[in-house]
C-alpha cells in the first residue's frame, strides 16, 4: 500500500490520487517513487484497462516540492533527479499500453502540468487553472512539457505559457485544446468515469496500437505513418476481438472485447 497516494481499482479502472493536499500535491521523492510504482502496478495488471490520475484536495499537482530546492540550495543534482524520477515516470505514462485520463480537479503547475500532459485525456473541473510555473523560479519546462505542449496547443501558445508562466484559466484551456472537457466540479467524476468505462469496454489491443500509432504519426512523415498503420492494422486484424466485433455488428449486438 501507499503512503502518499491513494490507489483504487474497480471495473477495470485504476484510480491513482496524489495525496498531499496541503501542498496542492507537490512532488517529493517519496511521492514520485510511489507514483512510479503505481504506474508499474497498472502496467502489470491485466485486469486494469484504464488509468485515471487525479489529486486530492483543491489542487491536481503543484509540481516539484519547492522545499527540496530550499533545503539544499545549489547542491541538488537536478539532472540526476530528473533522470531518476521524472523521466522514467513520464516515459512509462506516455507508453502505457492502456488509455490514461488526467482528472484535473484543480490547479496544475510545473511538472504537475507535465504529468497531466503525458496522459491521453485531460478532463477538468471548472476553476482548474494551468501554469508552466518553471520560469517563475528561473527554471525551464521539464518532464516532457517542451514535447507535449507544442503538440497539444501549438508552438505560439506553448511559448506564451512557458515564457510567462501565466495562469491559463479553465475556459482558455478548453479553447486552446489543452483539455478535452470542462465540466462543473460536481460532475467531474461522472464525466471522467463515463469516459473511463467506455475505454475499459474497448478493444485493448487496438487501443494500445492506436496510442502508439498517433504518437508515431505526430512525429513522422506520411509514407512512414502509412507503413506503421499497416503494421498495426495487420496485428489488430488478427485479434479475436476484431473478428467477434464484426460478427456482433451483423447480429446487431454490442461487441464484448476480451483483449485477445
Ligand atoms: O527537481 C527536479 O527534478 C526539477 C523539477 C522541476 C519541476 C518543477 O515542477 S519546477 C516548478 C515547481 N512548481 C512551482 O513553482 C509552483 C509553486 N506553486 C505555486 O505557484 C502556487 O502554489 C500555485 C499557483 C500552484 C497555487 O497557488 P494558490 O495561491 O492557489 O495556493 P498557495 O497558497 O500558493 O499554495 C497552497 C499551499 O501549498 C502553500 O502552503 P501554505 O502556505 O498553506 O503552508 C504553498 O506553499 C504550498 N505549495 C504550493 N506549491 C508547492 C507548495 N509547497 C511545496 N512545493 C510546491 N510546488
Amino acid at each position: 500500500s501507499y503512503q502518499w497516494l491513494e490507489f483504487e481499482r474497480s471495473d477495470g479502472i485504476a484510480t491513482v490520487a496524489l495525496n498531499r493536499p496541503e501542498t496542492l500535491n507537490a512532488l517529493t521523492d517519496e511521492l514520485l517513487a510511489e507514483l512510479g510504482e503505481a504506474v508499474k502496478q497498472v502496467e502489470r495488471d491485466r485486469e486494469v484497462r484504464v488509468l485515471v490520475l487525479t489529486g486530492r484536495g483543491r489542487g491536481f499537482c503543484s509540481g516539484q516540492d519547492l522545499k527540496s530546492f530550499q533545503e539544499t540550495p545549489g547542491e541538488r543534482d537536478i539532472g540526476a533527479h530528473l533522470d531518476r524520477y521524472y523521466h522514467p515516470l513520464i516515459m512509462k505514462l506516455h507508453h502505457l499500453e492502456k488509455p490514461t485520463i488526467a482528472m484535473v480537479n484543480g490547479v496544475v503547475a510545473g511538472a504537475g502540468m507535465s504529468l497531466a500532459l503525458a496522459c491521453d485525456f485531460r478532463i477538468a473541473a471548472e476553476g482548474a487553472r494551468f501554469s508552466q510555473a518553471f520560469v517563475r523560479i528561473g527554471l525551464v519546462p521539464d518532464s516532457g512539457s517542451t514535447y507535449f505542449l507544442p503538440r497539444l496547443i501549438g508552438v505560439s501558445r506553448a511559448l506564451e505559457m512557458a515564457l510567462t508562466g501565466k495562469m491559463v484559466d479553465d475556459r482558455t484551456a478548453l479553447e486552446w485544446g489543452l483539455i478535452n472537457q470542462l465540466v462543473p466540479r460536481e460532475r467531474l467524476e461522472e464525466a471522467t468515469y463515463e469516459l473511463a468505462r467506455n475505454l475499459a469496454a474497448g478493444p485493448p489491443v487496438a487501443l494500445d496500437l492506436i496510442k502508439r500509432g498517433i504518437a508515431y504519426g505526430a512525429s513522422h512523415g506520411l509514407s512512414e505513418a502509412l507503413e506503421r498503420e499497416k503494421d498495426f492494422q495487420i496485428v489488430a486484424a488478427r485479434t479475436e476481438d476484431h473478428h467477434s466485433a464484426v460478427q456482433a455488428f451483423f447480429e446487431k449486438k454490442t461487441p464484448i472485447f476480451r483483449g485477445r
